[in-house]
C-alpha cells in the first residue's frame, strides 16, 4: 500500500480565478480542479490518498514528506508555483509525479524536479503506473495513447476535498471538441472526437455533488455541445433528475457558438437550469477567425452578435473569450473588439493577446516563421510576435481594451442592457417548469434574495477606501436594477449582485495590468 498525496498549487491571479471577488463571496477559491478528486477515484483502494488544494488550505509538508508518492497538477498560470513546490518536495527527498495541462504541453519545464511525468489523460496510465511502481518497474514518462473511454470514468471523490471552501462545484460530462482552432491545445490533448459519459454516470455525479450542498456547478467540459445528439440525451436525464429533486442545482459551462443554431438544445439547457455559458468568440473580424481556423464562428445563420443575442434571449447569459494579435489584426482591432462586446451586451469578456501554446499548430507555424519569443515570462505579455503591429502596440492596445471594458460606465451599460430588460430572466424559471414547483421556486427565490443582500453588504464593507467611488456606483446600479426590473423573479437580484462583485474583480485586474506591477501579465494563456 502506498501513501499518496496529490497537490493543486496556488493559482496566480487570473480572469476566471475571481481572486479579487472571492473575499466578498466568502470563499477561498472559485471551484475545485476536477482532476484531483478524479485521480483519487482512479486510485486502487489498497492505497491511501490525501488531496491538498493550496488555494483553500496550506500545504502540509510533513504529510508530503511521509508520503510514498507526491503528485502535482497544474496549468500555465500555476507553473511558477508548481516549480517552487517541486523544489521543496525534492529538498525533502520526496518521490514526485506530475500531470495536467501545463506539463502536457511543456514536458521539459520541470527538469529533474519530476520523477515521473504524465502526458494527457491518465485514466489508464495512473493505475498502470501505480501497479508498476509497486513492482519497482515504473517508467519515467507515461502518455496515454488511446483516449479515455468516458463511459468508464468513476465518480470523483469529493469527500476528500474541503468543498465548503469553494464558490462553485465542478463536474465533467464530456471531453474533446470537434473543431480545429489553430491556437487550441485542448484538441491536441483531448482530441477532436467528443466523448461523453452515460446518463447513469452523470446522475450518480449529480447525486454526489448535491451531497456537498454546493448549489452552483460549473460543467468543466471543453465544449459541452461537441456531440449535440449525445448531450441532448444526457440533458434529458439531467432534467428528469432536476424535476425529481425540485431543481437543487444551477449550472454554467463552456460551449461553441453553434449553440445559437440549435433551438432544441437551448431549450434543453434552459430546462436543465443552465444560466450561463462561456463561448470562445475570439474576434469580430471574419478574416481573423478564418486565419485561426475558427470556422464554426463564421458559419450558420446570422452575424455573431445576432447569435449571442439569440442565446441571451433564450435565457442563458453569454460570457466570452476574445483574442487580439492575430496576423490579420491591425491596430484598429482594439476599437472593433470593444465595439463588438458592447453591442453583444456581454458583461464578462476574457480579452487577451494571442498566445502560442506549445504543441499547437499555431506554435509550430510561428516557430517556423521565427515569430516566437522563447522567454518564460515574455516582456510583452505574450510569446507571439504580431505581424501588423509592433509588440508594444499590441500590449498597449490589450491593456486599453481591458481598461475600457471594465470602466464602470462601459461595464454597466452592457450589463444593464441585459438585466434591465423587463422580460429578462435566466435558467429554468424562464421555462414553464417552475409553475410545477411553486413551493421550491418560492424557497429558492427568497434564499437568493437573502444571499444577494449578504453579498452586497460584504461588498460595501470590504471595498478598499481608495476605491470608494465604486461603492457609490454599485449602490446606484443595484438601486436601478431593483427599480426597473419588475420581472416575476426576486431571486434574479443575486445574479445582478454577482455582476457587481465580478466587476470589482475585472476592474482590479485591468488596473493591475495597466500598472504593470506584476511580472506575470494576466493574459488568457
Ligand atoms: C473547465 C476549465 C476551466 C474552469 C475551471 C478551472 C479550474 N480551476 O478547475 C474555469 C473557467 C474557471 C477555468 C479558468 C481558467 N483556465 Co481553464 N480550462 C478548463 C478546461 C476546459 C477543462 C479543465 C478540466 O477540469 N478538465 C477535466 C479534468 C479531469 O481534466 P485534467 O485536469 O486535464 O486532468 C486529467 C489529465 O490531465 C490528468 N492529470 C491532471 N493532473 C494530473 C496530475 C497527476 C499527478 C496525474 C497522474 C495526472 C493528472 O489526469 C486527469 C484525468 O485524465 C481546460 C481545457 C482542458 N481540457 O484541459 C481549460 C484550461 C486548463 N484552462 C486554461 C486556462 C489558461 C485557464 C485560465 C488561466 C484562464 C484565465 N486567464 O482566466 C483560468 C484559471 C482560473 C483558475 N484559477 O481556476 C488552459 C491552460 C493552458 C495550459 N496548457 O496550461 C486550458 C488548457 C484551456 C486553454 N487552452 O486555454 N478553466
Ligand atoms: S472551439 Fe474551443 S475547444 Fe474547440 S477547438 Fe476551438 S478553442 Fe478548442
Amino acid at each position: 500500500m502506498a501513501k499518496i498525496v496529490l497537490i493543486n498549487p496556488r493559482f496566480e491571479v487570473s480572469y476566471w480565478g475571481m481572486e479579487f471577488a472571492l473575499p466578498f463571496i466568502g470563499k477561498k477559491a472559485n471551484l475545485p480542479v476536477a482532476c484531483l478528486p478524479l485521480l483519487a477515484a482512479l486510485t486502487p483502494a489498497e492505497h491511501s490518498v490525501t488531496l491538498i488544494d493550496e488555494n483553500v488550505e496550506p500545504i502540509d509538508w510533513e504529510v508530503c514528506q511521509q508520503a510514498d508518492i507526491v503528485g502535482i497538477t497544474g496549468m500555465s498560470v500555476q507553473r511558477t508555483r508548481m516549480k517552487e513546490i517541486l523544489t521543496e518536495l525534492k529538498r525533502r527527498g520526496c518521490f514526485t509525479v506530475a500531470g495536467g495541462p501545463w506539463i502536457t504541453v511543456r514536458e521539459d519545464y520541470f527538469g529533474d524536479l519530476v520523477d515521473v511525468m504524465f502526458i494527457g489523460e491518465a485514466e489508464d496510465t495512473w493505475p498502470r503506473f501505480l501497479a508498476e511502481w509497486k513492482q519497482g518497474l515504473h517508467q519515467i514518462r507515461y502518455e496515454q495513447i488511446e483516449k479515455t473511454d468516458m463511459s468508464k470514468v468513476p465518480a470523483p471523490r469529493f469527500d476528500l476535498l474541503k468543498m465548503g471552501r469553494y464558490a462553485f462545484g465542478s463536474l465533467q460530462f464530456s471531453r474533446g471538441c470537434p473543431f480545429q482552432c489553430e491556437f487550441c491545445d485542448i484538441i491536441v490533448t483531448f482530441g477532436r472526437r467528443p466523448r461523453i459519459k452515460t446518463g447513469v454516470q452523470v446522475i450518480a455525479e449529480l447525486d454526489a455533488i448535491r451531497r456537498t450542498k454546493i448549489p452552483i456547478v460549473f460543467i468543466v467540459d471543453d465544449n459541452l455541445i461537441g456531440n449535440k445528439k449525445a448531450i441532448k440525451q444526457v440533458l434529458k436525464d439531467v432534467i428528469v433528475w432536476q424535476r425529481k429533486h425540485g431543481y437543487p442545482l444551477t449550472f454554467f459551462t463552456e460551449a461553441s457558438i453553434d449553440l445559437a443554431d440549435d433551438d432544441e438544445l437551448l431549450d434543453l439547457m434552459i430546462e436543465a437550469n443552465f444560466v450561463a455559458t462561456f463561448i470562445g468568440i475570439e474576434s469580430p473580424d471574419e478574416e481573423s477567425l478564418r486565419e485561426a481556423k475558427k470556422y464554426q464562428n463564421v458559419r450558420g445563420g446570422g452575424t455573431l452578435i445576432e447569435k449571442v443575442h439569440r442565446i441571451q434571449d433564450k435565457g442563458i447569459e453569454v460570457w466570452c473569450g476574445m483574442i487580439m494579435g492575430f496576423d490579420n489584426d491591425d491596430p484598429g482591432i482594439f476599437d472593433r473588439q470593444i465595439e463588438f462586446i458592447r453591442q453583444a451586451r456581454i458583461s464578462f469578456s476574457m480579452s487577451g493577446m494571442l498566445a502560442a501554446i506549445p504543441k499547437t499548430p499555431l506554435y509550430d507555424r510561428l516557430a517556423e516563421e521565427g515569430r516566437l519569443d522563447p522567454s518564460d515570462m515574455p516582456e510583452y505579455g505574450t510569446n507571439v510576435i504580431p505581424q501588423r503591429m509592433s509588440r508594444g502596440e499590441l500590449l498597449d492596445g490589450y491593456i486599453r481594451v481591458l481598461n475600457e471594458l471594465y470602466e464602470p460606465e462601459d461595464y454597466f451599460a452592457r450589463t444593464d442592457a441585459m438585466y434591465l430588460r423587463r422580460s429578462f430572466d435566466i435558467g429554468w424559471t424562464r421555462s414553464q417548469s417552475w409553475k410545477r414547483f411553486k413551493h421550491r421556486w418560492f424557497f429558492q427565490e427568497i434564499s437568493h434574495a437573502v444571499q444577494a443582500f449578504g453579498l452586497f453588504a460584504r461588498l460595501m464593507a470590504l471595498i478598499p477606501r481608495e476605491q470608494a467611488r465604486l461603492r457609490r456606483i454599485y449602490r446606484q446600479h443595484l438601486w436601478n436594477f431593483l427599480k426597473f426590473h419588475r420581472g416575476p423573479r426576486p431571486g434574479l437580484v443575486l445574479f445582478y449582485v454577482f455582476h457587481l462583485a465580478m466587476h470589482f474583480h475585472a476592474f482590479s485586474l485591468a488596473k493591475r495590468n495597466a500598472s504593470r506591477e506584476s511580472k506575470q501579465l494576466v493574459n488568457s494563456f
